[in-house]
């Protein structure tokens, strides 16, 4: 009997289906995450593929309904190098973040656009620090500590937000926010009658 040298395994990721306002799931507060092992490495490779596809330039996990701490974000650059030959992004380089916990947060408020993909279509300004420490363990498991600004800054709190149950309509006045979760609301009612 020949053995093969080798066995290559691989996995296809999938695109998994995101949660919208008014699901309630989206106010859950997430659980710590107890280890980094191969099923939760497979796990952030289809956020990742989830994220990418949507598109946006972040997923906490609780928007595909499962309620752990985990993260992933990619803010780099999606333009193409060259739009002509379509060359691939300058860089991509997503960042896993399991069990973040902001360590510190500036003094300096910067107000940013947001949108969030479990409210699509929806677009307000939302002041928060401008930059902030976040401490998490990697794809590997192995501890993180990060220094953010910019758009990453803005994109981890929105993200670690996520984790604790908060969506950034919570930071915009009650009338605005009604406004959107009655829109939802309908949508997500008609939606029912549709389908019966
Ligand atoms: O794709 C996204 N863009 C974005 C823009 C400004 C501030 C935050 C974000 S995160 C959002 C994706 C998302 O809903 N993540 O939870
Ligand atoms: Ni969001």
């Amino acid at each position: 009997m020949t053995r093969p040298a080798a066995v290559i395994y691989f996995r296809l990721m999938t695109i998994r289906p995101i949660i919208c306002i008014p699901d309630p799931r989206l106010r859950q507060v997430s659980k710590p995450v107890e280890k980094v092992d191969d099923e939760l490495r497979a796990l952030m490779d289809d956020m990742l593929e989830t994220m990418i596809d949507a598109p946006g330039i972040g997923l906490a996990a609780i928007q595909i309904a499962l309620p752990i701490r985990v993260v992933v974000i990619d803010c780099s650059e999606r333009e193409y190098e060259n739009e002509e030959t379509k060359s691939p992004p300058r860089q991509s380089k997503p960042i896993y973040f399991v069990n973040p916990e902001i360590a510190w947060v500036s003094e300096e408020i910067k107000s940013h656009e947001e949108g969030c993909l479990s409210i699509p279509d929806y677009f307000e300004m939302v002041e928060r620090p401008s930059a902030c420490r976040v401490r998490y363990d990697d794809y590997e498991g192995k501890p993180q500590d990060l220094l953010c600004e910019g758009i990453l800054a803005t994109c981890i709190q929105h993200e670690v937000d996520h984790l604790n149950g908060i969506l950034f309509i919570d930071y915009l006045s009650r009338l605005k926010r009604d406004r959107v979760m009655r829109k939802f609301q309908k949508a997500a009612k008609e939606r029912i009658r549709g389908d019966a």
